[in-house]
């Protein structure tokens, strides 16, 4: 056995020295023929790995964050956990769209189980669609799932998340540890702006459905960048813009669109030809902008409060945080959505 190992070892040191004097004498000949050596191409930095948690299935928008996620290779999808209840339909809506898009190699957590329950506006995409069915890794525990994840990641996990945040604070509770090994992405707050551009801000949907998750989350030990809706509420696609996402033929574009066709056709107050003309409030698709990178957006460093009854609010004395509280360009962060969708 030893010998054996001794004698791969000395045929893999021969190849690796062919492999030098092969790399040497095309670094001369580049000499002899350019002057100078072409400087090795810079390797491409490894992909960030991400956690996305999300209650997808309410509004719309986390299908089309989710297809964004699954449009930029800078990040690494190690792991998908439904939010806030609805915890099987959340669950087989991840299963089915990661399915579709050949992705199964992503796992799916089922999030806690919590009062909201049953189906939701996607019932009629979903189908009949059976989480068993999936063919990638099922984690009947999503929390748990969430933090050996993170635990046992040998780089730290960008935790995006995107609805109210019931499972992360029973992870927090569960396992403090995670704090230490991940950063926090979210989809949080209003700070200086409310719902729709408005000058009052409001107690935003993620934050007050559960507040004192939200505050465990927001007191905890990791570093954390939010869209608020002083940004995030203020992208919608029109015109060109959404016909190109609307008339792409890209598999993931095509299921965003029939979805949100889905989650229009579900609520008749809405009119009809909504899904014809432009998108709902894209709100989550800014919190996967920002594991990415601020380029697009103002931010500020801000120390920031959840109020029991889910105000944000600024608070010298509160946790640090980045925070993007406006648009440098909000029209190139459109483009640039648009194209990541339908490229
Ligand atoms: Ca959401």
């Amino acid at each position: 056995m030893g010998t054996g190992i001794q004698s791969m070892e000395s045929v893999s040191r021969k190849c690796l020295s062919l492999r030098f004097i092969a790399v040497l004498c095309a670094s001369l000949i580049g000499v002899a023929l350019g002057g100078t050596a072409a400087p090795a191409s810079a390797p491409k930095p490894a992909a960030i790995p991400v956690i996305l948690d999300a209650d997808i299935g309410d509004d719309i928008d986390d299908t089309w964050a989710l297809g964004l996620l699954l449009k930029c290779p800078e990040l690494d999808l190690k792991l998908v956990v439904g939010d806030f209840g609805r915890a099987e339909y959340r669950a087989a809506l991840f299963a089915k769209l990661l399915e579709r898009a050949g992705r199964t190699d992503v796992p799916v957590g089922v999030g806690l189980d919590l009062p909201s329950t049953g189906p939701g506006r996607q019932a009629a995409w979903l189908k009949d669609y059976d989480l068993k069915q999936y063919p990638g890794v099922v984690h009947r525990d999503g929390v748990q799932a969430l933090i050996d994840t993170i635990m046992q990641s040998p780089r730290p996990v960008t935790l995006i998340c995107i609805g109210p945040v019931p499972n992360i604070a029973a992870a927090l509770k569960r396992e403090p540890g995670i704090a230490r090994k991940a950063r926090f992405v979210g989809m949080y707050g209003s700070v200086r702006v409310g719902y729709g551009g408005s000058e009052k801000p409001a107690a935003e949907w993620n934050v007050r459905c559960d507040p004192p998750a939200c505050q465990a989350v927001f007191t905890a030990p990791w570093a954390m960048t939010i869209t608020p809706l002083d940004t995030c509420g203020l992208v919608v696609l029109k015109g060109d813009k959404y016909r190109r996402v609307r008339d792409s033929r890209n598999p993931v574009a095509v299921d965003v669109i029939a979805n949100y066709r889905a989650w229009v056709a579900s609520n008749p107050r809405m009119p009809a030809n909504e899904a014809d003309e432009r998108s709902s409030t894209l709100f989550d698709t800014v919190a996967i902008y920002l594991a990415l990178q601020h380029d697009f957006c103002v931010m500020e460093k801000l120390g920031i409060r959840v109020t029991d009854d889910g105000m944000t609010v600024m608070d010298p004395e509160a946790k640090r945080m980045d925070v993007a509280t406006g648009w440098k360009d909000l029209s190139g962060f459109e483009d640039w959505l648009v194209d990541r969708l339908t490229r």
